[in-house]
């Protein structure tokens, strides 16, 4: 009892290094639980595959399709990122099939399926998340087949791709940090619907916008009244592709170890069905 009394005592009476060690866990304490939350919060460490695209894509059905195995009947705008977790199936046999990922019975991999929201005024949430997650397996960029032949949808869904293969092929060039190169799959999305673009026509509507894109924006640039001697490398930093070639084909982004496929689909009916993305995503591991 005594020895209790006298600590009480001693950490009342002002002193130097009672004052000092409170002023250091009263600094402390906050600086290390931000540092502890920011590093477990902001960096996804797990290997994963990020859904992109513009909203009303069907980015959140098909997650809820691979989550549960079922469409959702109704989904409402995301305002924020989702991750689930699921099991890419490694067996040859059972690879076909999302609605497999439930047996764990042979080689399964554990991954997250991200997915983001797509509304323009959220797009640097998606953005944020694309730069940040450390083991980047594919990205899966999720278009709405049946209203792409529409300028209102084309212009913004080539926008934000044009961006997202732009900060892969400057990831591609940042000798600095060695990547693995990361897959892209365009997920025409809503072949059950009769407007719907066969998926070699989402492919030349996409390059032919993003060719227009480009030479807008390397004009812009232009017109901006940069000095003439800076234009040329930074005209070249945001072009996408092969630099001056008068069209951008995807074709050209395998110069930057950026491989692009066209797979049409519907998530909300079985023919043509989702069962081709999965395979694109269980083949990335
Ligand atoms: N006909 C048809 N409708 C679909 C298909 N996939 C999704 N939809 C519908 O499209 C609408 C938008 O789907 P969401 O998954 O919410 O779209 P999202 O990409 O998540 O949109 P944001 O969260 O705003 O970025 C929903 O009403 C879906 O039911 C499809 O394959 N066919
Ligand atoms: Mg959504």
């Amino acid at each position: 009892m005594p020895a209790f009394i006298e600590i009480v005592e001693l950490l009342l009476t002002p002193s130097l290094p009672v004052v000092i060690i409170g002023l250091l866990i009263i600094i402390g304490a906050p600086v290390l639980l931000h540092l502890a939350l920011s590093t477990s919060n902001t960096y996804t460490t797990a290997p994963s595959v990020l859904l992109l695209g513009p909203d009303n894509a069907g980015k959140t059905a098909l997650l809820t399709l691979f989550e549960r195995g079922a469409a959702p009947a109704q989904t409402h705008t995301s305002q924020v990122t989702h991750d689930v977790e699921l099991n890419a199936s490694t067996d040859a046999d059972s690879k076909d099939s999302f609605r497999n990922h439930d047996d764990t019975t042979g080689t399964h991999t554990k991954f997250l399926l991200v997915d983001t929201p797509g509304h323009g005024k959220l797009r640097n949430i998606a953005m944020g998340k694309l730069a940040r997650i450390e083991k980047l397996k594919a990205i899966v960029f999720v278009v709405d087949a049946a209203a792409l032949s529409e300028h209102e949808t084309l212009a913004p869904t080539a926008s934000y791709l044009y961006d997202v293969l732009l900060f892969l092929q400057k990831r591609a060039s940042d000798q600095s940090k060695k990547k693995a190169p990361v897959p892209v799959l365009i997920a025409a999305n809503k072949m059950d619907l009769f407007t719907a673009l066969p998926s070699t026509m989402v492919k030349s509507h996409l390059e032919a916008e993003l060719t227009r894109i480009r030479s807008s924006r390397s004009k812009g640039l232009l017109d901006s009244g940069v000095g003439m001697d800076d234009v040329g490398s930074e005209e070249q930093d945001s072009w996408l592709g092969e630099y001056g070639s008068e069209k951008f084909s995807f074709k050209q982004m395998q110069e930057y170890d950026v491989d692009i496929d066209v797979v049409p689909g519907s998530v909300t009916s079985d023919t043509p069905g989702a069962d081709k993305w999965w395979k694109f995503i269980a083949q990335q591991f």
